[in-house]
């Protein structure tokens, strides 16, 4: 028995390292386990990727408190058990793939490699939940409810500073409460610096999940959402 545990052991770890990318695999809290004292995860079967790039001195979509926010949008479309979120800034040697999602502003700044801020994430979900005529107008003046924040994480690697200021959290759904439960819908992904002060440069935001859900949407803005919506 404890060889087959072993076996495990080795393998996942063979997972981690032999993957291409530069960070570290993205684990789920679903399914973790304890195995001989050591906490043992396995990766979000499911990890959507998007590269964006801030200019310095752009406009936020939003300031709150001193603050410039910025927003993704994601259209989950079925229910899910778990969501991770995670951000990394800046992106030193990754490159975007496939099926991943790039901002503009990203292709045209891939050569700066050294602006950077230290990021700051955060969970919402839109009160509207279906998709009509009037969505942008009424996503713009439904509410927002809150499913977590986080600033720091010391899973992922050091910012330039040499402090571990990126930001990863794992949501779990909570079936029984309406304001925790990981419904079918509209969320958006809010980040910002934690102190005040510039959002700027580039960064990789990874959205992870335990299904594969197919028809999951990241867009910049709720028309660029929209539209994608509209085409499917
Ligand atoms: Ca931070």
């Amino acid at each position: 028995m404890k060889k087959i545990f072993l076996l495990i052991a080795i393998s996942l770890f063979m997972v981690k390292f032999s993957n291409a990318q530069k960070l570290p695999t993205f684990d789920a809290d679903l399914g973790k386990k304890t195995v001989f004292g050591q906490e043992i995860r396995l990766p979000y079967t499911d990890v959507v990727s998007y590269y964006g790039y801030i200019k310095s001195g752009s406009t936020p979509d939003e300031e709150r408190g001193g603050k410039k926010y910025y927003y993704l949008y994601l259209w989950v479309p079925s229910a899910v058990p778990e969501i991770g979120i995670r951000m990394v800034s800046p992106v030193t040697d990754m490159k975007p793939e496939k099926p991943d999602y790039v901002m503009d502003e990203y292709k045209e700044n891939s050569n700066d490699k050294t602006s950077y801020f230290d990021t700051w994430i955060s969970l919402e979900r839109s009160s509207v939940i279906l998709n009509d005529s009037g969505f942008v107008e009424n996503v713009k003046n439904g509410s927002w409810t809150s499913y977590g924040q986080n600033d720091d994480s010391g899973e992922l690697p050091k910012q330039p500073s040499g402090n571990k200021y990126n930001s990863l959290m794992r949501i779990t759904s909570d079936a029984s409460n309406p304001t925790k439960a990981l419904v079918k819908g509209l969320y958006r992904i809010g980040f910002t610096t934690y102190k005040t002060g510039e959002v700027q440069g580039s960064f990789i935001a990874q959205i992870g999940a335990v299904v594969k859900i197919p028809g999951t949407i990241i867009a910049r803005n709720l028309d660029g959402l929209k539209a994608i919506l509209d085409s499917k």
